[in-house]
């Protein structure tokens, strides 16, 4: 019996009979998908000191204890209603939100909700095997904390599949535990969630800039005129805030030692004969990561984006902020491919939502690549790194089919093929860095080398805290 308890939430689920009977059914198969895509190797002995979210408000949602993995209380959780809250874009806007799927958008919302979701089990699936070569306990526990709370995620998009879409619901939740990522047979819908996330530069990169793709989508997403999508992701966006600090803190931490083992050898030292990370390679996956991510907003001319924006399903993040909320009769100016090179194509605005999203998400992103420059400041170097152009290494849109090189410049194809691993990790980058990771750091305070210890340690405990504990 599926017990309140057990599944923490704020949506009734003792009194909601049916909820608890599809959860029920699912809950089994989402454990046993969580023991053999989750987490390897820290299933049965290891005590995880993980945050769980046990209520909403803001004592509950950062509730701090020890458990073993398969134990977490995934829970479900709605933000708080918005009296009154009105369709705030599109055609219906003004007009009361809805608290049921109207039938004739019951496909466009599912296929959203389904997209949304498969992502979630996707990230933990590709970094299922980072246990094995941690920095550090401190990162072995955000590694943890970020993969529990993808699961809770999981469960987010499953909750709504279950409540609002009946039995089409409980089969596309099933089929989200069979897809998997990186599978040539089932593999997950949108393509970033099928890369392999081999390395702590990978997963730092990745939450970095693919968990802030979750951020824009999950800002769009909580705009939507379903009001129990809106409360749901508006409650997820902040657990991802943490996310994306373990992503920006984590490259900064990388930035910081290779910096130190710079100045430590004069300035004159290959970085890599220190056992470090060199610049050239965290560009190298800054530019892989970036471009993945920018992909996942979709074509930058899509019919779909105008019809969830008419129809009042997916808005843009921070609706609030912009001034026409209908968008009718407005433009957007796009850089697009013509004979000879580039020329640039005034679209109606709906169609370019995805567009615009992906201007914010870049925007965003930005502002995190120049809070990293600062440390080279300290260290009085020039060196900086850079976000490359949007039209860099695209494998969805009007871009896809073409090449550029990092600052937007047109290469031919065989100049392309012969360049690329100049701008994108190559095999002997990889092999480096599983060599540097090859032994895992489990002794509480210490240290991989090409890593700089945090400035502080998670929920006011020390840095050298036993985040992560082996039973005996
Ligand atoms: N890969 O009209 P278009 C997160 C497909 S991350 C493969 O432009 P649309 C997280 C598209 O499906 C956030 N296929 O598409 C982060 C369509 O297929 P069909 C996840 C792609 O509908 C880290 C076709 O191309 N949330 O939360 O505007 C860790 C036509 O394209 C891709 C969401 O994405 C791609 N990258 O799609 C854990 C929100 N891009 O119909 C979690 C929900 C497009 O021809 N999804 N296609 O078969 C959406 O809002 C939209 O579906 C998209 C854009 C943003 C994906």
């Amino acid at each position: 019996m599926i017990s309140a308890e057990k599944i923490p939430n704020n949506v009734g689920l003792s009194s909601n009979k049916r909820l608890q009977r599809a959860l029920e059914h699912w809950q089994p198969q989402y454990i046993q998908w969580w023991k053999d895509m989750g987490p390897q190797g820290f299933q049965d002995y290891h005590q995880v000191y993980v945050r769980t979210a046990v209520s909403v408000d803001p004592s509950g949602w950062a509730h701090f204890e020890y458990v073993r993995l398969p134990e977490y209380r995934w829970g479900i959780f709605l933000a708080d209603p918005v009296h009154d809250r009105r369709i705030g874009f599109g055609d219906f806007a003004g007009a009361p939100v809805w608290q049921e799927v109207p039938g004739e958008f019951r496909n466009q919302l599912r296929r959203l909700i389904v997209t949304q979701g498969d992502t979630e089990p996707a990230s933990v699936e590709q970094q299922r095997w980072l246990g094995q070569r941690c920095p550090s306990l401190y990162d072995l526990r955000n590694l943890f904390q970020v993969n529990v709370e993808e699961g809770r995620h999981l469960w987010a998009m499953v909750y709504l599949l279950h409540s609002y879409f009946g039995r089409d619901g409980r089969d596309e939740a099933e089929e989200l535990l069979a897809r998997q990522s990186g599978n040539r047979d089932k593999p997950r819908i949108l393509d970033a969630f099928n890369e392999p996330i081999e390395n702590w530069l990978d997963f730092f990169m990745f939450t970095m800039f693919t968990d802030r793709d979750g951020k824009s989508q999950l800002l769009s997403l909580s705009e939507s005129s379903l009001d129990p999508l809106s409360r749901t992701t508006r409650f997820m966006l902040t657990e991802e805030a943490h996310h994306m600090f373990v992503g920006e803190t984590g490259v900064s931490r990388i930035v910081e030692r290779t910096c130190q083992l710079l100045k430590g050898a004069g300035y004159s030292e290959d970085v890599r004969k220190l056992g470090g990370i060199d610049l050239p390679m965290i560009q190298k996956f800054i530019n892989l990561w970036f471009s993945l991510s920018l992909d996942l907003h979709g074509n930058e001319v899509s019919t779909n984006a105008a019809s969830y924006f008419g129809n009042g399903l997916k808005g843009r993040a921070q609706e609030e902020k912009w001034d026409d909320h209908r968008v009718t009769d407005a433009f957007y100016e796009l850089e697009v491919p013509a004979k000879g090179g580039l020329e640039r194509k005034t679209i109606p605005m709906r169609t370019a939502m995805n567009e615009v999203l992906r201007d914010w998400y870049v925007g965003d992103c930005e502002a995190g690549v120049q809070r990293w420059n600062k440390i080279f400041d300290r260290y009085g170097m020039s060196d900086r790194l850079r976000l490359p152009d949007r039209k860099f290494n695209r494998g969805i849109g009007i871009f896809s089919s073409l090449h550029f090189d990092p600052v937007g410049a047109p290469l031919a194809n065989d100049e392309w093929e012969r360049r690329k691993h100049e701008w994108l990790p190559n095999a002997a980058d990889r092999e480096y860095l599983l060599s540097i990771m090859a032994r895992p750091v489990y002794e509480p305070g210490k240290f991989a080398n090409y890593i700089a210890p945090p400035l502080r340690g998670i929920n006011r405990q020390p840095v050298n805290f036993e985040y992560v504990r082996t039973e005996a």
